[in-house]
């Protein structure tokens, strides 16, 4: 079997027989040369040989990778032949990891020949998306010389994970980042508030974490992000390549705001945690000071203490407020965004109101408020990110008897996350598509084998399209097929889809 990695490089050139191995000294090697200019790079490729060595078969589950003695760090002729599989006795001589500014951002090279292993990239996000090649290959069966060349189509690649309908701390996001980011995604969008719960602190505002974090869709006992919390997260994020994109979402799904602050209700009336899953009920005055007030405060604290370029203001589903006054407050709040020194990301229907270049658009859904889409041809600046809920919304059930997950735009099974084209399935100027976004969207999901078990392997579609990797899905699933055997041997939850011949 030649090499399958997710996502596919675009060129993919393969040589002879390969009759060597990389040593696990060697990969060490490689972590130390990387570790100065990719840190992130580095760790995750340590943190795969510490897996690795913990598995129970290494050398069947990482064929070409020879274990050596973790504690002792030898010169590579003192590998021990008899560790190694039969075909890879000896090691390449040598590795090389290259800081090379003639690559493109996010790009890298990898080959592995029975002389050497070079791994090139320009900047740490590229290195680590050859780490990441790097990885699969060496648990690939039989593999053979190869060189790949790779780069993204797509600037923003990001996923989603909604963190209000059920509450997910640091330790579960982190693992949502690892996951994410091995598939060379580079935004993490937190969805971070909606009628169930506030899940961030706010600056001068404790009344949003004190009085309407402790609920989610169960009646559990929810909880929230501290500012801690959040910058723990960030700076992990950071390392492994992603940004973290925080979402408010205004001026609908705010029936947690209003628990905390009625003032800004519409008819200024107390509101009640909300443990249900229904939308389009709650919405805030979209004029009063107090509303105003507030959401200066939050979208202010915000910006302070986020490291990344965009704040996410929702806008979704605001289903029973008047057109033209919707747009008039997502005009206002689009000031608010830009006096506070952030770019505006916001779902589709943001489309309409007054955006600044800059801005992005997630589209979401054919079902709702797409006749302003068309028109963003014309909004200076203005970019697309592409969610199409028929190939992109984890949360849907991958088939009908499925235990996790909603229907409502039809199933999701592995291939339909794999086999679409963004300009096609979004009704605007292809040009206008900076990125693909996958969505994690938590009604049904309480647990993290619950996220992993709707994630993976899905994400790695979405991740593919993302990527611009070719549309081999035979190899698609070869690649997955070679994946699983290592989330089975770290007791990773996933869904074992239909198309993937797993062992
Ligand atoms: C639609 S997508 C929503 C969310 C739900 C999701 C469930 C979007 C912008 N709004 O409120 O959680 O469907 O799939």
């Amino acid at each position: 079997m030649p090499v399958h990695i997710v996502p596919a490089p675009q060129t993919l050139t393969l040589g002879g027989p390969l009759s060597v191995g990389v040593a696990a000294t060697q990969v060490r090697t490689l972590a130390a040369q990387l570790a100065p200019w990719a840190p992130g790079a580095a760790a995750r490729l340590t943190d795969f040989l510490a897996d690795t060595a913990a598995f129970e078969s290494p050398s069947t589950l990482i064929p070409a990778l020879i274990f050596d003695d973790p504690a002792a760090s030898q010169p590579e002729s003192a590998v021990p032949a008899h560790a190694a599989p039969a075909h890879a006795a000896h090691a390449v001589r040598t590795v090389n990891a290259v800081r090379d500014g003639d690559l493109s951002p996010e790009a890298y090279t990898l080959a592995l020949t029975n002389t050497e292993l070079t791994l090139r990239a320009a900047d740490p996000a590229g290195a680590l998306y050859g780490v990441n090649a790097l990885t699969q290959a060496l648990a690939t069966a039989d593999l053979t010389e190869f060189h790949a060349e790779s780069a993204p189509r797509y600037r923003v690649r990001g996923f989603m994970l909604d963190v209000a309908r059920h509450f997910f701390g640091v330790a579960e996001i982190k693992r949502v980042i690892d996951i994410a980011s091995s598939v060379n995604l580079n935004r993490l969008h937190l969805h971070l508030s909606d009628d169930q719960g506030w899940r961030i602190e706010i600056d001068g505002r404790p009344e949003l974490t004190k009085l309407a974090s402790a609920n989610d869709v169960d009646g559990g006992a929810g909880g929230y992000l501290n500012f801690d919390d959040y910058e723990e997260i960030q700076d992990y994020a950071e390392l492994y390549g992603m940004t973290v994109v925080p979402e408010i979402d205004l001026p609908g799904h705010t029936n947690a705001l209003l628990v905390a602050f009625p003032e800004a209700a519409p008819d200024g009336k107390p509101r009640e945690p909300y443990a249900g899953i229904d939308v389009g009920f709650s919405w805030v005055h979209l004029t009063a000071d107090a509303t105003w007030q507030i959401l200066d405060d939050v979208m202010g604290s915000l910006a302070r203490r986020t490291h990344g370029d965009y704040l996410h203001i929702g806008g979704d589903e605001v289903l029973k407020v008047d057109r033209a006054e919707y747009e008039t407050f997502m005009t206002r709040l689009a000031g608010i965004v830009e006096k506070h020194g952030k770019k505006l990301a916001g779902w589709h229907e943001v489309a309409g109101a007054d955006l600044p270049a800059g801005s992005q658009v997630q589209f979401w859904t054919q079902q709702y408020n797409t006749d302003r889409l068309a028109a963003l041809v014309d909004v200076p600046g203005i970019e697309v990110i592409a969610s199409p809920a028929p190939h992109t919304y984890l949360d849907l059930k991958p088939v009908e008897d499925f235990p996790l997950g909603l229907v409502w735009a039809g199933l999701v099974p592995l291939r339909a996350t794999f086999d679409w084209e963004p300009s096609e399935a979004v009704p605007v100027d292809g040009a206008l598509i900076t990125g693909v976004e996958a969505c994690l969207w938590t009604e049904t999901i309480r647990s993290i084998d619950d996220i992993t078990t709707m994630m993976l392997p899905r994400i790695a579609g979405v991740a593919s399209v993302a990527w611009g990797a070719p549309r081999d899905y035979a190899s698609f699933t070869e690649a997955l097929r070679t994946l699983g055997r290592g989330w089975a041997a770290r007791g990773v939850a996933f869904y074992r889809d239909p198309d993937v011949n797993w062992d």
